[in-house]
């Protein structure tokens, strides 16, 4: 018997970016009979869930995170049938699914916004939130996460539109309370078609201090509070946990960047009945800067590992972690955290050992399993509308020389996620027989799923074999408690003590050779260099990015 035995607590959860996955009809962009044809591949790396991005009615602005119409598939993506066709698919194998339910905004093309923006007294003009200007100018000084002003003059009435996100994606006024209850009416539409969960974009955006007045000092700190973990926010889960997650079984997952422990227990505390488990970011942000994300730097390695233990250590007890190491937002993990030329391989594995045996509930990103790296593109092959605004804003404002602007943007920008997943070292990487809609990375002769199927020693085996062990070992790794124990800057060494038995796990995140304490007893069960760390005197010699899972023994 787990103590923690939820579906969504067991499960290893693996995202698909639908644009990029499989293209199954040749138009160069991944679609929903593509997805279908790799139900086997999902099948055999094990994994129990799947989160799809958003396949819904959209412009496409921002890749689907603009929708159009909530309880429509987007033609690119194909059909409601076959949409029906997946879920069976998914079900019949024993995989559940949790849909993409982006509820901060809609796209400028949904229908409550194109009604709303008619005329100032129209039913729908509180969906969203309009202002009158000031001086001549936007209603206040606020920006969006994207860049550029928050607020978009509309003609037709002269007023503004508040956007956290780009000007296609206009802010819905969680105030009102039809707003609330027409998104519960789309979350049940998708409950009753057999979705089992939901993943909640921008969760913790969703209430803002709606007086809009000007920041004058602390901009960045004080925006922030403006709309993050605002004032009602609890109120909201609490409404939409009870009239549509309780009532449906569906398993939720909120965005929350900025969050810390704390706020992070408000939202996931069983007893506040709010969210299941949240993404929090604060290992994704340890490099940010003066200029947010597009900063040169790389966070060291400690501050990774200070910042995972924080949230072992903290939320035990209280509320779930969910882990992850990338999305479809965040450049490609080995690039970032490990090193994707020399070490590729053994510092992809490295990473997954950490994924899969901390507290939590592990998410692997599509292509995360083959180790797919950062690409660097020119500034015309570039699709990311994030990426767009900053370059844009770049060239007016020069915090960056253009060229040092774009290297930055291939190293932190949302493409290197997004390019075509790797099946195969045919042309189109098996991924299209088409044109595809961003650019391949050149490296898929080597790194493609095709070819680390059959290499017994490959990234893709290694996930496969960590997927099946954690499970075989479910009691410890989903229940046991996390510990830290002491070793060198850059290396983790941790036990997880379950009932019944004990876990160690080792990692060295450098590429040093580095030597650490271990104590006596340890039987190596994972390892990620063809023989295990040496050992002696009670001491293991982690080679650079070596890791390993050692079971404790009697001695
Ligand atoms: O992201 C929300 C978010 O906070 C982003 O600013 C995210 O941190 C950023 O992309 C990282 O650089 C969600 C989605 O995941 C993202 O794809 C969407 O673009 C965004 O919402 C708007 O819907
Ligand atoms: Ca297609």
């Amino acid at each position: 018997m787990l103590k923690n035995d939820k579906w969504w607590q067991r499960a290893v959860i693996y995202q698909i970016y639908p644009r990029s996955f499989c293209d199954g009809n040749g138009d160069g962009i991944g679609d929903l009979r593509g997805i279908t044809g790799k139900v086997g591949y999902l099948r055999s790396l094990g994994v129990d869930a799947v989160w799809l991005s958003p396949i819904y009615l959209s412009p496409g602005v921002d890749n689907g995170y603009d929708i159009s119409d909530y309880c429509a598939i987007d033609p690119v993506f194909g059909t409601m049938a076959d949409f029906d066709e997946l879920v069976s698919a998914f079900h019949n194998n024993g995989i559940k699914l949790i849909m993409d339910f982006v509820i901060n905004h809609t796209s400028v093309e949904h229908e409550w916004f194109r009604k709303s923006r008619r005329s100032t007294d129209n039913p729908y003009r509180d969906y969203y939130i309009w202002r009158k200007g000031k001086n001549g100018g936007a209603p206040c000084n606020w920006t969006s996460v994207f860049g550029g002003s928050a607020w978009t003059k509309d003609e037709i009435t002269g007023e503004y539109y508040f956007h956290l996100f780009t000007e296609a994606q206009p802010d819905l006024n969680w105030e009102n309370p039809d707003v609330r209850k027409a998104i519960v009416e789309v979350g049940k539409f998708w409950a009753e078609k057999g979705v089992d969960g939901l993943r909640i974009d921008c969760a913790n955006f969703l209430a803002k201090n709606c007086d809009f007045e000007d920041i004058t000092e602390n901009f960045d700190e004080n925006l922030r509070k403006k709309f993050i973990n605002y004032g009602p926010i609890h109120e909201y889960f609490r409404y939409l946990n009870e009239q549509l997650f309780s009532e449906y079984g569906l398993a939720t997952i909120g965005e929350c960047s900025r969050t810390d422990p704390n706020e992070a227990a408000m939202f996931v505390s069983p007893d506040r009945r709010e969210l299941d488990l949240i993404f929090q970011f604060e290992h994704m942000s340890l490099e940010e800067g003066e200029h947010g994300k597009w900063n040169r730097a790389s966070a060291p390695p400690e501050r990774l590992i200070e910042s995972l233990v924080k949230w072992q250590t903290s939320m035990a007890g209280r509320g779930w972690n969910s882990l992850y190491f990338d999305n479809h937002d965040q450049p490609r993990m080995v690039s970032r955290f490990g090193d994707d030329g020399k070490y590729r391989a053994e510092s992809a594995k490295m990473l997954a050992v950490i994924l899969m045996t901390l507290q939590g509930t592990p998410f692997i990103y599509q292509g995360t399993e083959l180790s797919m790296r950062n690409i660097s593109l020119k500034r015309d092959e570039m699709n990311d509308c994030e990426a767009e605004n900053f370059l844009a804003e770049n060239d007016v404002c020069g915090y960056y020389p253009p060229e040092e602007a774009v290297a930055i943007v291939n190293l932190k920008g949302r493409d290197n996620a997004r390019t075509p997943m790797q099946w195969n070292g045919g042309t189109g990487a098996g991924f299209t027989v088409g044109k595809p809609w961003l650019k391949i990375n050149p490296d898929y002769s080597d790194i493609n799923a095709e070819a680390m199927i059959k290499d017994k020693s490959s990234v893709w085996n290694f996930y496969r074999e960590l997927i099946a062990f954690r499970r075989s070992h479910e009691e410890v790794f989903i229940d046991g408690v996390f510990s830290r124990l002491g070793s060198p800057a850059g290396t983790f060494v941790y036990t997880r003590t379950g009932r019944d038995e004990t876990m160690c796990v080792t990692a060295n995140l450098t590429a040093r050779t580095i030597e650490t304490e271990i104590g006596h007893c340890l039987r190596p069960e994972m390892f990620n260099y063809a023989e295990p760390p040496l050992t002696g005197n009670g001491k293991a010699l982690l080679r650079p990015y070596e890791s390993a899972v050692w079971k404790v023994v009697d001695v």
